[in-house]
């Protein structure tokens, strides 16, 4: 069995550089945690940017992946098939929207929304064609195709990428007054993440989403959230957006929808705005596929049986509370929602790369955000004494 070395080594000569990976090669995970070619034990604190909430390797959503690889994975949408209408009709549920439009990535689901928000805005908002504008936040992820990085802030995702298409505007986030200001009377849409994830973990003041749902209705402009990180628990709600008592008129879905096993996202929105829609308009050949369709609806069940709303909120506070006990200069400042955590150092304490690698050396993978900040992202299936485990690993690295 070659080594972990070997593996890196190969990793690195045939593939291109586009990650700087945290030197530890996984052959193994069940449940938070994986292992190396050495047998080396880590916890999964990253849960792949929380696409893992169910835990690595969940018994039943594997049970069906194999039973639905026995039967048939893939159709395209020239056809129906027996998995999809039924998936659809438990994710409109989970969700309380109406009506669901399949795709496999985040990027595309996102990519699916901002067409879908444009065409309603020509099609019933009666925007002049080509004139449809998209608020968007400053410090915004929404995914790395070249429309969405063309409105992103981070020089890094966008540089030697352009040129880039028009009809976005970018506001500050969590600030109702500059949205207020932004909108015209070609405003089709705001997109925007309810807590936003790779910016470091921003969760923005309470009210803020019930705010910017009532100017959005007010102004007849879509409200467009970007759930695909924050989305199936992981803030301590089915969906982020519930803490606030509001709906959005799209949802951009995917990551844990996929139960850590394959790629699976949607767009989700109400029956008039979905309506735009027509056959040939939009599509993708696995989008909706038998298979994807069998392990959503596993993952989804996963979810509910186990109440991992609950769980996430529960560990997630419990969790919070340890990082914030820890006595240590480094640590300016902890913050989240349910497991979605960020602990932010002080730019004294240098990057947080090398506590990232001296956190795997101690059995913890976790991954770095920007220069002086750590993600802890766990899948929502850990317990009180992994966490208090993972806190005293922490403890001792930051010392
Ligand atoms: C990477 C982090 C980055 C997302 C939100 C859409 C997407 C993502 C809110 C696109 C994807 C991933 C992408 C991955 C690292 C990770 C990430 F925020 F989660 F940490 F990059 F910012 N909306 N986020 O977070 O979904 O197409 O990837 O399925 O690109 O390195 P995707």
């Amino acid at each position: 069995m070659p080594t972990s070395q070997e593996f890196m080594k190969i990793e690195s000569k045939y593939g291109a550089h586009n990650y700087h990976p945290i030197p530890v090669v996984i052959c193994k995970a069940r449940g938070i945690h994986v292992w190396d070619p050495e047998g080396r034990k880590y916890m999964d604190m990253l849960s792949s940017y929380s696409a893992l909430n169910q835990g690595h390797c969940h018994p039943k959503i594997l049970k069906a992946a194999n039973q639905q690889m026995k039967l048939v994975t893939l159709t395209s949408r020239a056809f129906y098939n027996d998995k999809l209408g039924p998936f659809m009709k438990l994710l409109t549920e989970v969700s309380g929207m109406d009506v669901v439009l399949p795709m496999n990535t985040g990027a595309e689901a996102v990519e699916t929304g901002i067409k879908l928000a444009r065409k309603w805005g020509y099609k019933k908002k009666g925007i002049p064609e080509n004139k449809a504008e998209i608020i968007v936040c400053e410090q915004n992820f929404h995914g790395r195709t070249t429309t969405i990085v063309g409105f992103s802030s981070d020089f890094g995702s966008r540089d030697g990428f352009g040129p880039f298409p028009a009809g976005f505007k970018a506001i500050p986030y969590n600030d109702t007054k500059a949205l207020e200001a932004a909108i015209t009377p070609n405003t089709a849409a705001f997109l925007v993440e309810p807590i936003q994830g790779e910016a470091g973990v921003i969760v923005p003041s309470p009210g803020y989403l019930k705010e910017i749902r009532r100017i959005c209705t007010r102004n007849n402009v879509l409200l467009m959230l970007d759930e695909v990180q924050t989305g199936f628990c992981r803030t301590g709600k089915m969906f982020c957006f519930q803490h606030d008592g509001i709906k959005p008129d799209i949802l951009l879905v995917g990551k844990a929808l996929g139960g850590g096993v394959m790629p699976v996202s949607a767009a989700i929105a109400s029956k008039d705005v979905m309506s735009v829609m027509t056959p040939g308009d939009h599509g993708s050949t696995f989008g909706g596929n038998p298979l994807a369709c069998a392990v959503a609806t596993a993952s989804l069940e996963v979810l509910l049986e186990e109440r991992l709303d609950r769980r996430a909120a529960e560990m997630g506070e419990y969790f919070m509370e340890k990082l914030r006990s820890i006595k240590n200069r480094k640590i300016c400042d902890v913050r989240g929602k349910g497991l979605l955590i960020a602990i932010q150092l002080t730019k004294e304490a240098g990057p947080a790369r090398q506590y990232t690698e001296a956190l795997k050396d101690n059995g913890l993978l976790a991954k770095e955000t920007h220069e002086t900040t750590i993600r802890f992202a766990p899948p929502l299936v850990i317990t009180k004494k992994e966490i208090d485990r993972a806190v005293r690993i922490i403890t001792r690295v930051l010392k």
